[in-house]
């Protein structure tokens, strides 16, 4: 769990071969060239054919990649992974018949998993996160979003918020934390919905922005949730704390949450499986991201896909994530995103690729630094024994023996290191 014990990866990875689309070479790279990634002080300081490394590079350690081929560190840019209990009881109401709606209206679903999260502490809660955190960063998560929303009370929602912080210092990943106080209307709330929403506006939010715990802000709109109204007056409270918005849209029923969210510069519209031509649109113009979560699609039988087709021909950058959750997608493998992605929602593998990098990291406001291997950025990148990309996205149900470099150390795997390629053996410790 410590990475400051992992070994640093300073120096040559050479013999590499870097996923298409998702690099940026500093010199001509021809396809089956050997490339090369240079770290110095935990920085990608120069990428290229091996052949053109500069001479300034050639006394620096080197690190045999055998040939491996290279991603980005991956980003998981939809998670709620801070949370009390399970919900395995409600999966096995839906197999005899119960929908989701159904069990959210009987006082069951997110309001469970508010009483289990109220309930634990926030030593109890880390202690329950941590293990799913370390699932998904051991096949190559570098940064990933989590969201609070199981508090739903000022003083749980900073436990939740503070415990995603904490996992990010211990675990040494990037944490982007988003406060989703308009989850769900809590029960001590009930029948006085505005109520809480003035709540979560002029007291929850401000406060939890103002002790740093909060990266960006999001809502669930949806007829089982919040309104459009209520969603933008959320909104509207993030913008005067200088916060970015994302918004659960459109997973259920079309709200035309995401022309909202578009017009107040979202950084995502998430689930959108009833996403309209004008959402599509006013997407489109804002640059806001789709983020589809196939795994909760799958979990609920969902049969209305997400609108690929159209909006691939809007351009609209499409990102794929986990959404774990205890209730809609108790999934712990972005990779098995990708392969639902593509099966599901037909995505192509480039599509599903570019989905857990590059567009993932634009939906957290990270595309600077997270989700391309280029120079001038932190050191995250994974090493896959594969042959070809797609088999990333092909495989499901086994982890990879992934060779990891997450903020410039390497947490996982094992690389042949020395002056010279080939030579002895440097054997970190699994992180
Ligand atoms: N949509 C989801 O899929 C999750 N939250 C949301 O707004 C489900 C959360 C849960 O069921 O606990
Ligand atoms: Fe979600």
């Amino acid at each position: 769990m410590t990475p400051a014990h992992a070994p640093s990866a300073d120096g040559c990875w050479r013999n590499l071969r870097l996923a298409p689309g998702l690099f940026e070479a500093d010199a001509p790279l021809a396809d089956a060239a050997p490339a090369c990634i240079v770290v110095q002080q935990a920085r990608m300081v120069w990428l290229g054919p091996q052949d053109a490394m500069p001479a300034a590079y050639q006394g620096l350690a080197v690190h045999d990649g055998a040939g491996r081929l290279v991603t980005p560190g991956l980003v998981d840019c939809h998670t709620h992974l801070v949370y009390g209990g399970e919900r395995a009881g409600e999966f096995a109401m839906r197999l005899a018949g119960a929908s989701y709606e159904e069990i959210a209206r009987a006082g069951g679903g997110i309001v469970s998993s508010v009483r289990a999260t109220r309930a634990a502490s926030e030593d109890e809660l880390f202690a329950q996160a941590l293990p799913r955190l370390q699932q998904l960063l051991d096949e190559g998560v570098c940064a990933i979003e989590i969201k609070s929303g199981y508090g739903l009370a000022l003083a749980h929602e900073r436990k939740q918020l503070r415990v995603a912080r904490r996992l990010g210092q211990a675990c040494g990943v990037t944490v982007r934390t988003s406060f989703l106080g308009a989850h769900a209307l809590p029960p001590e709330y009930a029948g006085r919905s505005q109520d809480y929403i003035d709540r979560v506006c002029e007291e929850m939010l401000p406060a939890l922005a103002a002790e740093g715990l909060v990266d960006a802000v999001d809502v669930f709109c949806e007829r089982i949730a919040f309104s459009l109204a209520q969603t933008e007056q959320v909104f509207e409270a993030a913008h005067r704390l200088g916060l970015r918005v994302k918004l659960h849209a459109e997973q259920l029923s079309n709200m035309e949450g995401a022309a909202l969210a578009a017009r107040h510069r979202a950084l995502s519209c998430d689930h959108i499986e009833h996403l309209s031509a004008r959402g599509i649109e006013a997407m489109a113009s804002a640059g806001t991201v789709a983020v589809l979560l196939p795994g909760a699609f799958y979990t609920l039988r969902d049969t209305q896909v997400p609108p690929i087709a159209d909006l691939r021909a809007a351009g609209v950058p499409m990102a794929v994530a986990t959404d774990h959750n205890p209730g809609t997608s108790p999934a712990l493998s972005l990779l098995l995103m990708t392969n639902m992605a593509c099966t599901l929602f037909r995505l192509t593998v480039p599509e599903a690729l570019a989905g857990i990098t590059r567009h993932a990291a634009r939906a957290l406001g990270l595309e600077h630094e997270h989700g391309l291997l280029a120079a001038g950025r932190p050191a995250n990148f994974v090493l896959w024994p594969v042959q070809h990309a797609a088999e990333l996205a092909y495989w499901f149900g086994q982890k990879p023996d992934c060779t990891i470099v997450r903020q410039g150390r390497v947490v996982r795997g094992v690389v042949q290191s020395g002056n010279d390629p080939g030579h002895e053996g440097m054997h970190p410790s699994n992180s």
